[in-house]
C-alpha cells in the first residue's frame, strides 16, 4: 500500500527541467527557449511556404513536426508544443485571423456588456482538440527520450482580454485600459470567464501529458502594481489553484509563470502561486533571488537581442547568466521569445554553451 500520508515528491527518472522546478541539486541547468519553434529557422519556413500558421497549428501532424525542429536541430531539454495563445479566445466565440503583415486579429473586439456576455466557456477538447492531438503524439514521440520535457502553455487572463479588447496587438493599450478605467467590473467580469476557459484549456494539457505548463502573461508590465493586484494577480492565483498539479499516479506538474516587464511586479508574481517565475531580461536573476526568496526556482532571462551578438560577446552573456542563475532552482531561457532573423548557429552555441559541450 502507498503511504497516502507523504507527499508526492519528484521521482528521480522526471525530466531535468522538472527537477529544477522543484529544485533539485543538478550538474547543469535544462534550456529550453520561448517561441524556439518559428521563421528564424530555415525548416519552418519550408513548412510554412506550404501551408499558413493557423492551419499549421490545427493540422497535429504540422504542429509536432515543427514543435520539435527546434529539439532535433540544437537539443534543447525541453519542447513547446507549437501552438498559440489565441486559440482558447476563438474557441470562446471569437474569429482569429492571422495575417503576415498585422500578426494575429480578431475579429469584432469585445466592446460591451453583452459582447463579453456572449462568449461561452469552451469545452477543451471539442473546440481545440488539435492542441491536445499533438500534445499526445509528442509526448508518445519523445517517450525514448524521458530526460526531455514537454512543455503545455496558456496566454494568461489579462494578456487574453487585453487582445480580445484591442482586436490584436497594440501599442497604446486604449481600448482595454478605458474599459478598465470606466468599467471595471466588467473588465472583472471578462477576466472570471476567461480564467475558468483556461483552466479547463491547461487541464486538458495536463491529462494529454505535459510534464510542464506555462502560463505567459506578455502584456501584464503594461499596469502599475496596484492595478496588477486588482486585474491580474486574482486571475493568476484563480488559474494556478484550479489546474492539477498533481496527477493521480503522484506525478508533479510544475506551473510556471512569464510576466514581460516584471521588474516593479516580482514580489506580487511570488504570490500567484506559480513554482516557477520566468523573469525577462531587465531583472538580473540575482536581484531576483533576493526580492523573491522563496520562488522554487528562476527562468531566463538572456536578452533575445543578444542572440545577434558574436559569440565572442555572446558566451561572456551567457557565462554570466550561468553564474547568476546557479544548478539549483534555474531554468536557462531567453527573457522573452526568439526574434525573427535571429541566427540559428547562436541559437546551437546558446544551447550548447549551457549544456557544457561549446
Ligand atoms: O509564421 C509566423 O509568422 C507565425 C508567428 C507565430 C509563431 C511562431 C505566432 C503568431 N505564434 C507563434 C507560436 C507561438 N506563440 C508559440 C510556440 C511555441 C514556441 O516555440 O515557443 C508560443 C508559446 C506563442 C505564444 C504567444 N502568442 C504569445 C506569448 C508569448 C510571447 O511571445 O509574448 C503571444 C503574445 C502570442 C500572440 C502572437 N501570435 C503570433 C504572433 C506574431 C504573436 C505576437 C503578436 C504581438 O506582438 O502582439
Amino acid at each position: 500500500m502507498p503511504d497516502v500520508a507523504t507527499p508526492p515528491s519528484v521521482s528521480l527518472d522526471a525530466p531535468r527541467l522538472v527537477r529544477a522546478c522543484f529544485g533539485e541539486v543538478l550538474d547543469r541547468p535544462p534550456v529550453w527557449l520561448m517561441r524556439q519553434a518559428g521563421r528564424y529557422m530555415p525548416e519552418y519556413q519550408a513548412v510554412r511556404a506550404k501551408s499558413d500558421f493557423i492551419t499549421m497549428c490545427k493540422t497535429p501532424d504540422l504542429a509536432v513536426d515543427v514543435s520539435l525542429q527546434p529539439y532535433r536541430a540544437f537539443g534543447m531539454d525541453a519542447v513547446i508544443v507549437f501552438s498559440d495563445i489565441l486559440f482558447p479566445c476563438e474557441a470562446m466565440g471569437m474569429t482569429l485571423q492571422f495575417t503576415d503583415k498585422v500578426g494575429p486579429s480578431l475579429h469584432d473586439p469585445l466592446r460591451s456588456a453583452a459582447d463579453i456576455d456572449r462568449l461561452i466557456i469552451p469545452d477543451p477538447i471539442e473546440k481545440t482538440g488539435f492542441v491536445m492531438d499533438a500534445l499526445r503524439t509528442l509526448r508518445a514521440e519523445l517517450s525514448s527520450n524521458p530526460d526531455t520535457a514537454l512543455i503545455g502553455f496558456a496566454g494568461s487572463p489579462w494578456t487574453l482580454a487585453s487582445y480580445m479588447i484591442e482586436g490584436g496587438s497594440s501599442k497604446m493599450y486604449v481600448h482595454i485600459k478605458s474599459l478598465m478605467y470606466n468599467e471595471p467590473q466588467l473588465l472583472h467580469r471578462l477576466l472570471g470567464k476567461l480564467s475558468e476557459t483556461i483552466i479547463l484549456y491547461l487541464n486538458a494539457q495536463i491529462d494529454a501529458g505535459v510534464h510542464m505548463v506555462q502560463l505567459f502573461d506578455s502584456w501584464g508590465g503594461i499596469v502599475s502594481p496596484d492595478q496588477y493586484r486588482e486585474f491580474i494577480l486574482p486571475y493568476q492565483q484563480q488559474v494556478f489553484a484550479g489546474l492539477n498539479r498533481t496527477k493521480p499516479d503522484g506525478t508533479r506538474v510544475p506551473v510556471t509563470l512569464y510576466v514581460n516587464g516584471s521588474n516593479p511586479m516580482l514580489e506580487l508574481m511570488a504570490e500567484s502561486g506559480a513554482d516557477v517565475l520566468s523573469i525577462d531580461w531587465q531583472t538580473p536573476l540575482a536581484q531576483a533571488r533576493q526580492r523573491i526568496p522563496k520562488t522554487l526556482a528562476l527562468q531566463g532571462n538572456l536578452d533575445p537581442n543578444a542572440l545577434f551578438a558574436k559569440p565572442e560577446v555572446l558566451g561572456p552573456m551567457i557565462d554570466a547568466m550561468l553564474a547568476d542563475g546557479g544548478n539549483t532552482g534555474y531554468i536557462a531561457n531567453l527573457g522573452h521569445g526568439v526574434l525573427q532573423g535571429t541566427p540559428t548557429e547562436h541559437v546551437r552555441f546558446m544551447v550548447q554553451r549551457i549544456q557544457g559541450k561549446a
